[in-house]
């Protein structure tokens, strides 16, 4: 029976998991045809052509529900060290501050980066990783902003009625972003949180409020709770839903980067400030922004671990070869 071999390099940033393809993907350059074809181009092949190999690599028996997975595709930029597509249990990613921090990490495992700035390309944008002498790892993201603020949605959670007022910002990914939301930001607390964050979503979907269609698309997949920190050294503590239903082990790079931007919008966060975020596991992300011409670019500095080297075997006469989904 044919096989097919998937090499691939876990890692975890602030404990959110990510997957890094090394080999045995599909040739999405070349799917893609003309020379040196855009990230944002192999993507929509991925997406359109190849939904198999993400599932294959990320949904259960291989991968979770919180597992996001890196693909390496050569980059149109000159100056970028590599493409990335971001993927997870659902579909694909725009971008993920995580994963890049994982992506880093990998590449200075596998000794293809060194100390130093490298830009990396991503469907949305190039993004820049920076590996300090100590090991060190922070991403400059997209440029970041927010869309709507004080935008009210009203939603059933468990049979009770709600409402919450939030913010619709990019970082990356599309988010709404609140506090006043009444629920109890902790570990015993998942199954509420998801449940009511599900309704937000579905209420956001609803009511037809969007992003700007002319990043990545508009639909706001992300919902970002805020409330008190349980750390002296952060500023804040946040629940982020991701698209796919799982909630981000770490403070979320594309959410602490809308974030930013709204305290930016709101007066609260200067440019160069420190914003400690806080994930609902008690890791942490330092972010900070600053401007650059209209732009506001967010910086996101986390901790990346690798956790296995592996290959995955995939077997046609598998009935989960790729995947459940
Ligand atoms: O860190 O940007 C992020 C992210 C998005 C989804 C999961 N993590």
């Amino acid at each position: 029976m044919p096989l097919t071999r998937v090499q691939v390099v876990d890692s975890h940033t602030e404990g959110e998991p990510t997957r890094v393809v090394i080999s045995g993907a599909p040739d999405l350059a070349r799917e893609a045809g003309g020379q040196r074809p855009s990230v944002a181009a192999q993507a929509a092949v991925m997406r359109t052509r190849f939904d198999w190999f993400r599932a294959a690599v990320c949904n259960e028996p291989r991968g979770s529900d919180a597992l996001v997975g890196a693909l390496i595709v050569p980059p149109s930029l000159p100056n970028a060290v590599c493409g990335v597509i971001f993927f997870n249990n659902v579909g694909l990613l725009n971008a993920c501050g995580h994963g890049t921090i994982g992506l880093a990490a990998t590449l200075r495992h596998l000794r293809r980066i060194n100390t130093g700035t490298h830009v990396v390309e991503t469907p949305v944008g190039p993004v820049s990783v920076d590996l300090d002498p100590h090991g060190g790892i922070s991403i400059e993201n997209v440029p970041s902003f927010r869309h709507a603020s004080g935008v009210d949605v009203s939603f059933d959670c468990l049979g009770t009625p709600h409402r919450v007022r939030g913010d619709v910002a990019w970082g990356g990914n599309w988010f709404f972003l609140a506090e006043g939301h009444g629920q109890d930001l902790s570990l015993d607390n998942l199954d509420q949180l998801r449940a009511c964050c599900l309704a937000i979503r579905a209420a956001i979907d609803r009511a037809g409020i969007r992003g700007d269609p002319s990043f990545g698309r508009g639909e706001i997949d992300h919902i970002e709770l805020f409330g008190p920190p349980s750390r002296a050294d952060c500023d804040s503590r946040n629940y982020v839903l991701c698209p796919g239903g799982a909630y981000d082990r770490s403070p979320c790079g594309t959410g602490t980067s809308a974030k930013m931007a709204c305290l930016f919008a709101d007066g609260k966060l200067r440019e160069g400030q420190d914003w400690r975020q806080e994930s609902i596991i008690a890791s942490r992300f330092v972010g900070s922004v600053r401007r650059r011409g209209d732009h506001l670019i967010p910086t996101i500095r986390g901790g990346a671990w690798i956790t296995s080297e592996s290959t995955l075997v995939l077997d046609d006469a598998d009935p989960f070869v790729h995947g459940i989904r």
